[in-house]
């Protein structure tokens, strides 16, 4: 089993699609392991995106992420990483694949519905990111 962390951004959270997103994970087979709704503050967006920091995209993409609350998930299934990456579709939902959530829910490049971890070192700093010592340590692990 693996684990991924996935975001529904505050644009799929304000367009009232969440349960549409958790309904179609849970129908591809991800387990929700832990889940969070919250409002990101600046400095939580900018430690999350902190890779893409030096890009021409950051600040905009920090306002986004910042716009309103999320959804995180930590999810688990047999190849979750990949198999999220593949459920998600292309970064651009007009390249991504009929059938994917980006597809259905997503309007741009930036404003693109979720995340979601894109490898295994990514994804236990992504989940220890959003998630504590005392969620990671109960029963669901
Ligand atoms: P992905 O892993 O598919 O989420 O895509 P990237 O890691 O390449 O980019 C991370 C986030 O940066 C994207 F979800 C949206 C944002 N982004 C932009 O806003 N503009 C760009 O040109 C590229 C990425």
């Amino acid at each position: 089993m693996e684990r991924t962390l996935a975001i529904i951004k505050p644009d799929a959270v304000g367009a009232g699609n969440v349960g549409n997103i958790l309904s179609r994970l849970q129908k591809e087979g991800f387990r929700i392991v832990h889940m969070k709704w919250i409002h990101l503050n600046q400095a939580q967006a900018e430690g999350f995106y902190q890779v893409h920091r030096m890009r021409p995209f950051f600040s905009s993409l920090v306002k986004f992420m910042t716009e309103g609350p999320v959804v995180v998930l930590a999810l688990e299934k047999e190849n979750a990483i990949a198999d999220l990456r593949k459920v998600m579709g292309a970064t651009d939902p007009a390249k991504a694949e009929p059938g994917t959530l980006r597809r259905d829910y997503a309007a741009s490049i930036e404003r693109n519905a979720i995340h979601g971890s894109d490898s295994a070192q990514s994804a236990d700093y992504e989940i220890a990111y959003f998630f504590s010592t005392i969620e990671l340590s109960g029963r669901s692990g």
